[in-house]
């Protein structure tokens, strides 16, 4: 079942507690995922910790669409286009910046941040910004392939955003 209007306006209030993950049923939605190919290791990682998560939700093979672009730059486009082609409840953007010598990684992160934003609000869908946002190979490796399990979770924002969006559009 889709999560209530009670249970979703409990995620508008602050807690310092860890956010208790609700069962959403995910059998109905349709999930469009753009995913970058630079830093393919990281990125692929993410991109089975999201499939793997919406799928134990329940989301069907048929409803799950994915594409891949260059890099994190690609994302918004790739969201865009998905948007319009297909009728989504979500899209989910993956990728993995990582610092290097100059501030090029700060430029793309700045303005994909942005973009997917404005995608967001004019498609009028919920984008998930899945772009991890690293200092060095080390912390980047522990939010894709360690401990940090950042697919999972944004799979879990995926879910929750595709219920809201179904209980606001009735
Ligand atoms: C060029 C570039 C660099 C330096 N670093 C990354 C990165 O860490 N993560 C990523 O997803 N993409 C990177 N890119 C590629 C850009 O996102 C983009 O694909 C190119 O600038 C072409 O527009």
């Amino acid at each position: 079942m889709f999560a209530t209007r009670r249970d979703i306006g409990s995620f508008f209030s602050m807690s310092l507690d860890a956010p208790q993950e609700l069962s959403i049923d995910g059998t109905a939605f349709t999930v469009g995922i753009a995913a970058a190919r630079f830093n393919a290791r990281l990125t692929d990682a993410l991109l089975d910790g999201v499939t793997v998560r919406l799928r134990a939700a329940g989301v069907k093979e048929k409803n799950l669409h994915v594409v891949r672009v260059p890099g994190s730059n690609e994302l918004p486009i790739a969201a865009q286009l998905l948007a319009a082609r297909r009728r989504l409840d979500v899209v989910i953007t993956l990728g993995v910046l990582i610092r290097g010598d100059t501030i090029h990684y700060e430029l793309i992160a700045d303005a994909t941040t942005h973009a997917l934003q404005r995608v967001a609000l004019d498609a009028k869908i919920p984008v998930i910004n899945g772009v991890v946002v690293a200092e060095n190979l080390k912390q980047a490796e522990a939010r894709c392939l360690g401990k940090i399990d950042r697919g999972a979770e944004f799979a879990y924002s995926a879910l929750q955003m595709a219920a809201l969006k179904r209980l606001l559009s009735q």
